[in-house]
């Protein structure tokens, strides 16, 4: 006899089982959003790191299974596919410095991963983000409400921690949105940014406002000089989590997404950060708030970064760079 409620568990495939990849395994199996597969090229790496993520069910209480792989045959069915696959910044090294490496590893893996899951929705997360993404999008074909990119979460949610540290409040009181690229030429909006529905305009003096957005541009290389090896990746896979978590509950979330634009924000044929409401579908609607003359500019010198990235990134993936 068939149950009347389906015992259907959706299914979240992680390419990339490094530091980022396997804290967001722990993410959406700890928080019960999902069953996990994480793959990597690494033989027995993911299988271990998912045996041990299993052996914690029990004192965390919560049944997701978590499986390790070298084969995308076992990633076949997710409803969402994570790409963190890639090599890391070094010190002293920008996100675009990583643009040949992780170009063709990117490109590989959102093919293997479209063909054993055509009906998922891709979040990229990989360096240099925006470009990936747009690498992500062009080898798979999807439409452009199904594939993404993952920084302005992250640079929003650092650009929180600054305001809330500076102010003594709880960093979940203080809102604030990062858009742009996720590099140097982001473009935190200050006018925007609250706690509680008070803007910090009237809670701190421009030059403070102007120091914390330095440190929120900063923010991944001040933890790469701290750290030496490898970058942050606790607030990444958070970040991600929430992405993933407002598709699979259908949260309708409004929150800064690299998505390809057509024409929004006068920006076409490019990936940026910018203000999406995303649920089951994906990207539902992308928001298009009223810039000042400056922000809008910022946008755009963003934008024309990403677009020489992208131009380099065919010429390296043509084989001529
Ligand atoms: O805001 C953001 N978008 C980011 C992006 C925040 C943090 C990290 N960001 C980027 O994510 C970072 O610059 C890297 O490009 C990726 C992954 O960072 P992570 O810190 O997790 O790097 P690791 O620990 O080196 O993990 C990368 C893994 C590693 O296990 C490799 O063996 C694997 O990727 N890898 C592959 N897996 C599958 N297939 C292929 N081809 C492959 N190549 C490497």
């Amino acid at each position: 006899m068939s149950s009347p409620i389906p015992c259907y568990l959706p299914r979240v495939t992680i390419v990339g089982a490094g530091r980022v990849g396997s804290t967001l395994a722990q993410r959406i199996a700890e928080k019960n959003l999902a069953d996990v597969v994480l793959l990597d090229i690494v033989e027995g790496m993911p299988q271990g790191l998912a045996l041990d993520l299993m052996e914690a069910r029990g004192i965390e209480i919560h049944n997701r299974q978590i499986i390790g792989t070298n084969n995308y045959a076992d990633t076949a069915g997710s409803e969402i596919v994570v790409i963190t696959a890639g090599l890391p910044r070094k010190p002293g090294m920008s996100r675009d410095d990583l643009l040949k490496t992780n170009a063709k590893i990117v490109v590989e893996a959102a093919k293997n991963a479209i063909a054993h899951s055509p009906n998922a929705i891709f979040i990229i997360v990989t360096n240099p983000l925006d470009v990936m993404t747009y690498l992500a999008w062009q080898a798979t074909g999807l439409s452009r409400s199904r594939i993404m990119g993952m920084a302005g979460v992250l640079d929003s949610a650092r650009f929180e921690t600054f305001i809330a540290l500076e102010l003594g409040v709880l960093p979940a009181d203080v809102k604030a949105m990062v858009l742009g690229s996720h590099g140097d030429l982001m473009v935190p909006l200050s006018r925007y940014a609250t706690v509680n529905g008070i803007p910090i305009t009237e809670l701190l003096d421009a030059a403070t406002i102007e120091r914390l957005i330095e440190r929120t541009r900063n923010g991944g290389a001040e933890i790469v000089e701290l750290m030496q090896t490898g970058g942050a990746f606790f607030a990444p896979a958070s970040a991600t989590s929430v992405m993933v978590e407002s598709i699979l509950l259908n949260q309708s979330r409004l929150l800064p997404i690299a998505a390809y634009l057509q024409g929004e924000y006068g920006l076409e044929d490019v990936v940026i950060g910018v203000p999406c409401r995303l649920g089951c579908g994906g990207i539902e609607s992308i928001l298009e708030l009223n810039l000042s003359d400056s922000e809008r500019e910022a946008l755009q010198t963003s934008a024309q970064s990403v677009r020489r990235n992208i131009e380099r990134s065919q010429e390296i993936l043509a084989g001529k760079l």
